[in-house]
């Protein structure tokens, strides 16, 4: 049980914990129903801190006993856990709970994932396994023992090193064990505990130092056969980290789990890292070059957590960026080096744009470093994330790559062990480079999107750029301080040729201009290069200079940048004045597919336009009260547009990007793939699924299965495929996920609710299964102009579904949530209509702590 009356927490009120743990033992007698968790703990007084009652957290456990040097003691029960009065003097503990895995449909805690045992510690949930202080600064060595019936849980697997595995075990009927010991202190959110029927598929690495380790996927029998790219993305990022990073892994084996019920992507348990199985399982039949690149990500960034996150963990919540924000960056970095940089990079912004730029000019705007929370579930945001990783990238990019690397070595060494703060993160960096971050700090404690306007000048041969800088205010939050801000400029002539090589400007006044002497012509700017910090630039320059810098520029970024500004200047006077779309952009972007030179992948981005819910966040910020029909309806004249423009050119690109041989999901094919998609996209757009329909009988992967399948469904002439897609993937639960989203994302937008909610009627439809759920409820959601309908009927039913989900699923519901942050941009009868969903939500008796301080954040 939560507790009734919320209560929030301060990060200005942290207190150390006051006892120190040498070593913790768990005993788990494992049963689907009564689980019973004994543990052992030696606890000693932290002697700089004397004034703390001990307290344990614990939520929903069956008290069985709990002793102190062996004397039964009485519990006094506080709020989110219980008191003890201990003696002021080093002590063993011991306490025995029951606690009902099968009952947990929360999936925090101890729960089970189709017959499976598996945990989700982080950020909370080990108070729901036995009474510890479940907070990050306590760090301890564990020591697990699993017994079962060896029936059904013939593996059971906990962090560190095995020392004794249930599998060897051959004395039946003797009960099945395994034990585990974890050299390594860690806080309780990173323990966790799987078991079941479980076959792995094993590799092994050899460290920088010589260390074999074994590698593990373990999976349900039936999914061996997609592990193979998971294994390879794995051993790659323990490579990657011993280059780049010098960091080896320090465990004799490293694990990786798959689970089908799971609220996140994945989680990084110390040598035991859990995963969704959409964020692991991959085979070139039932996954996207989309889902294989994810993948590897996710494993890397997983993987790397075990240096940022594990080794050096955070002090309290309120620092979760510290570990990660730099493990996104370095997952990033990871990705950029595998794969390619500039479309990594554009990637990322598209994502940021999508994802972090709402949040931050809406209700749901935080710091980076938050400074309060009711649940701390509902800050695992793209703010702290995404932006957090932005942060870090301009960190680099200001001290340089030497200095950084510097930094991050000190960084290990200085704190490997410790959990930590922002503060000492800073430090790290201000001892190994003598500059003062006092102000660039400002990018953990302010929250919003600073707007950075530039005005450019030419007189005398000299060419001066004028910034100025500003942020609105946002909650809690009204007066804004100039922050530090690296601006990566360029500048070309006439010709193109860049005539100054990028320079980073530093922003650091709410007015600051830079002068460029010597020009004897006036130069092009091309300004925040590489989106060289998470502002919003505002530009006053026309689509002759899009269009010359979408031609020109040799920055990859900005070049992508210019093409998606003429498209989005385009959209925006066809949505505001009805006007055509702009031919600046349809001849530049012409050109540019047709210039083979450029990496199919980096064209295939070029293809792309704003989203229509980007757009509605562009016109909002403009002071424009966003129409979703009329922004429906000029996204795809604009598509329609491109197709007639690029008639001529498109068969040719889909032929000339067909990949022959066995498929390989690397970047080179993969973005040759991406590339014909999107000019089959537009193909479906002339022919009426012709092509689309051939390429769909011929598929024999996903990527070219799906895209065939959308191309149908986008020229209604999908049914029968639906159809004959289904009966294929009927039993593969990820694919049918796929099957779920697609047809909400290709509904018309008066028809979003109705099909959604004849969806939900599958007999498929397993609501309590995070991801089924998500697949429809996510894309409903992401489904600009259904969800806001000016009939109100997608909004109700997402209210539904939040409202049947939150007693099951508090966490997932929360996070679905956030699909009416954006709901003020919105006129006075759609906000009406949302707010009355949202009325009828925060009115529910018992909502969960996460939905209701989602839903009074958004409220406002
Ligand atoms: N730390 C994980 C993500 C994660 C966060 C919270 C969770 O439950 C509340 C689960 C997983 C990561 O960054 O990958
Ligand atoms: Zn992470």
């Amino acid at each position: 049980m939560k507790d009734a009356a919320p209560q929030t927490i301060y990060l200005k009120d942290y207190k150390p914990f006051g006892w120190i743990i040498d070593d913790v033992h768990l005993t788990f007698r494992l049963h689907p129903t009564a689980t019973r968790v004994i543990s052992r703990i030696r606890f000693r007084p932290d002697y700089d801190v004397h004034d703390r009652p001990f307290m344990l957290h614990g939520e929903g456990l069956k008290h069985i006993s709990a002793k102190v040097d062996g004397h039964e003691v009485e519990l006094h029960h506080v709020n989110g856990g219980i008191e003890v009065d201990v003696p002021h003097a080093p002590f063993n503990w011991e306490a025995e709970v029951e606690i009902n895995p099968e009952a947990n449909t929360a999936l925090e805690g101890l729960y089970m994932s189709n017959g499976m045992y598996c945990t989700q510690c982080e950020a909370e949930g080990f108070r729901k396994i036995t009474w510890y202080p479940d907070r990050p600064d306590v760090m301890a060595q564990f020591t697990v023992r699993i017994e079962s019936d060896a029936e059904h849980t013939p593996v059971m697997l906990s962090n560190g090193n095995g020392l004794y595995y249930a599998q060897d075990n051959t004395q039946s009927p003797a009960p099945n064990i395994s034990i585990y010991q974890d050299p390594w202190p860690k806080p309780a959110y990173l323990f966790a505990l799987v078991a079941g029927d479980l076959v792995a598929h094993e590799d092994k690495f050899t460290t920088m130092f010589g260390r074999e380790v074994d590698l593990s996927i373990w999976v349900r029998p039936g999914d061996e056969h997609k592990c193979a790219f998971g294994m390879e993305a794995l051993k790659k990022s323990m490579k990657w980290d011993e280059d780049v990073y010098g960091r080896e892994y320090d465990l004799d084996e490293f694990n990786i789990v798959a689970v089908d019920d799971f609220n996140m992507g994945a989680m990084e348990n110390k040598g035991l890292n859990i995963f969704n199985s959409s964020c692991v399982l991959a085979s070139p039949e039932t996954s996207t070059d989309g889902n294989f690149e994810r993948i590897e990500a996710i494993i890397a960034h997983e993987y790397f957590h075990n240096w940022t996150g594990n080794r050096i963990t955070c002090r309290d919540w309120f620092q979760l960026c510290l570990k990660e924000g730099l493990t996104v960056f370095r997952d990033a970095q990871f990705t950029a080096d595998m794969r390619s940089e500039p479309v990594k990079r554009i990637d990322d912004v598209l994502a940021l744009r999508a994802r972090q730029f709402p949040e931050d000019q809406g209700p749901l705007s935080h710091p980076v470093r938050p400074e309060s929370f009711q649940e701390i579930n509902n800050f695992y945001t793209a703010t702290v994330y995404e932006k957090g990783a932005e942060v870090i990238g301009m960190l680099k990019t200001l001290v340089g790559d030497d200095a950084y690397k510097k930094a991050l070595d000190l960084y290990f060494e200085r704190h490997d062990g410790q959990a930590c703060t922002i503060e000492d993160w800073i430090q790290v960096f201000e001892d190994s480079t003598d500059r003062d971050l006092g102000q660039f700090k400002l990018w953990y404690t302010q929250s919003g999107t600073p707007n950075v306007t530039v005005r450019e000048e030419y007189t005398d041969d000299t060419f001066s750029l004028h910034f100025k800088q500003s942020s609105e205010p946002t909650p809690g939050q009204n007066k804004k301080l100039p922050q530090v801000i690296p601006v990566a400029v360029g500048l070309l002539n006439d010709n193109g040729e860049e005539v100054v090589p990028t320079k980073i400007l530093e922003l650091t006044e709410p007015e600051q201009s830079f002068s460029f002497e010597g020009h004897a012509t006036r130069p092009v700017p091309s300004i925040l290069r590489g989106f060289s910090a998470p502002v919003v630039l505002h530009q006053d320059i026309d689509n002759s200079r899009r269009a010359f810098l979408l031609a020109n520029d040799t920055d990859p970024f900005n070049r992508w940048e210019a093409g998606r500004m003429l498209a989005r200047d385009s959209l925006l006077s066809s949505i505001r004045e009805g006007n055509a779309p702009n031919s600046d952009y349809l001849v530049g972007l012409r050109t540019l597919l047709g210039d083979t030179s450029l990496d199919p992948a980096y064209r295939a981005l070029m293809m792309g336009q704003p989203s229509q819910s980007e757009l509605a966040g562009v016109l909002h910020q403009a002071g424009v009260t966003p129409d979703p029909a009329a922004i429906h309806a000029a996204s795809e004249a604009l598509r329609s547009a491109k197709a007639e423009a690029f008639a001529d050119i498109l068969p040719e690109i889909y032929a000339a990007n067909q990949v022959s041989g066995a498929y390989s999901p690397d970047a080179e094919p993969a973005g040759k793939r991406a590339l014909a998609n999107a000019a089959l996209g537009l193909i479906t757009k002339l022919d009426g699924g012709a092509t689309a329909a051939t390429q769909y009988a011929k598929a024999n992967n996903m990527t070219l299965q799906l895209s065939a399948l959308s191309a149908l469904l986008d020229a209604e002439a999908g049914d029968e495929a639906l159809q004959a897609f289904y009966d294929q993937w009927r039993d593969d639960r990820l694919v049918i996920d796929k099957w779920f989203s697609l047809q909400v994302m290709h509904a018309k937008p008066e028809a979003l609710a109705k099909t959604t909610s004849r969806l939900t009627n599958h007999l498929d439809f397993d609501w309590k299964n995070p991801n089924r759920f998500r697949s429809v409820m996510g894309m409903l959601a992401a489904h600009h102009a259904g969800f806001h309908h000016e009939s109100g009927a997608s909004y109700a039913l997402l209210a539904d579904w939040l409202i049947k989900l939150d007693p099951v699923n508090p966490q997932t519901t929360a996070r679905m949530c956030s699909a009416f942050q954006t709901w003020k941009r919105y006129d006075e009868d759609r906000q009406k209509l949302a707010g009355a969903q949202l009325k009828r939500i925060a009115e529910q008796p018992n909502l969960s702590r996460d939905t209701s301080e989602m839903i009074s954040r958004i409220r406002g």
